[in-house]
């Protein structure tokens, strides 16, 4: 099988700094963490940011003091959010695309996340897809429920993207898909041909989607964004989080990818010798 692409998402805009110890919330903490988790087995860090009291930012010096401390400790792919934290306006959220990153997540339609409302109309995803576009920045698509795969082929219809791409299943969001074998399997079989697929189990949700994306060929996405805890009241740190998916994949004959047979398997560009 295909070597797993493991993600790890190590901060998210909604834990706060009084839930965990093992937030990495300054771009410092980030690039100590980016390190741990390539050694752990990792192959991309999807990236949000926060300034030093825990709050939420997407300023664009921020993301660039993030991505140097990322790029200074280790080869991972480096993959921005632009949904940001609810409350943000679309063009803050784009704001960061101008740094270029490798990647960086389109999340496919509006959808409720807990009691609030995650909002991607078409105009707000393709004002985000026309600066990808512009800056040469991969999309990972984020697919919270079925639906946000219809969006996804209008998108492309519209000429805005090109299939296939990589997409990510975010399952298990009070308000949105929940994380079980069979919505996965049943979004895996609407899926654009040649596209590659990971999965973000929410919470408890995270260990049995990697164990069935493993299982099924599909990549896996964890970390404190989409769960703080290891097992029942044990805080989780990232690294651990991703070490015990690569430990898994062995365990079931799976190789894992280093950040640059990731590069390949998603098509990106290898990165330039250091
Ligand atoms: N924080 C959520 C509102 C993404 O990073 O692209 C949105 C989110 C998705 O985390
Ligand atoms: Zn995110």
């Amino acid at each position: 099988m295909e070597p797993l692409i493991i993600t790890c998402a190590p901060v998210g805009a909604e834990v706060t700094l009084d839930q965990t110890p093992y937030l990495p919330h300054t771009p410092q903490r980030l690039g100590e963490t980016a390190r741990a988790v390539e050694e752990a087995g990792g192959s991309i860090v999807h990236v949000h940011c926060r300034n030093d009291d825990g709050t939420n930012t997407h300023g664009v010096e921020r993301f660039r003091d993030a991505y140097r401390e990322i790029r200074a400790q280790s080869n991972l792919i480096v993959q921005f959010s632009t949904g940001g934290a609810i409350g943000m306006t679309p063009d803050e959220r784009a704001s960061v695309l101008e740094l270029r990153p490798e990647m960086a997540t389109l999340t496919c339609g509006t959808v409720n996340f807990g009691d609030d409302v995650f909002e991607n109309s078409f105009p707000i995803m393709r004002g985000i897809l026309a600066k990808m576009n512009e800056f040469g920045v991969r999309p990972e698509l984020e697919i919270f429920d079925k639906g946000h795969l219809a969006n996804a082929r209008r998108l492309a219809r519209e000429g805005l993207l090109t299939f296939p791409q990589h997409i990510d299943f975010v399952l298990g969001v009070p308000g949105a898909l929940e994380a079980t074998v069979a919505n996965l399997c049943d979004l895996v079989a609407g899926i654009p041909a040649g596209c590659t697929w990971s999965v973000a189990g929410i919470g408890r949700g995270q260990l049995p989607m990697a164990m069935a994306a493993i299982a099924m060929g599909g990549h896996v996405r964890v970390g404190l964004e989409d769960n703080l805890y290891y097992s029942k009241g044990k805080l989780a740190r990232n690294e651990e989080l991703v070490a015990r998916v690569a430990r898994i994949a062995r365990e079931a004959g799976r190789p894992v990818a280093s950040p640059d047979e990731a590069r390949e398997i998603l098509g990106l560009r290898a990165r330039a010798a250091a």
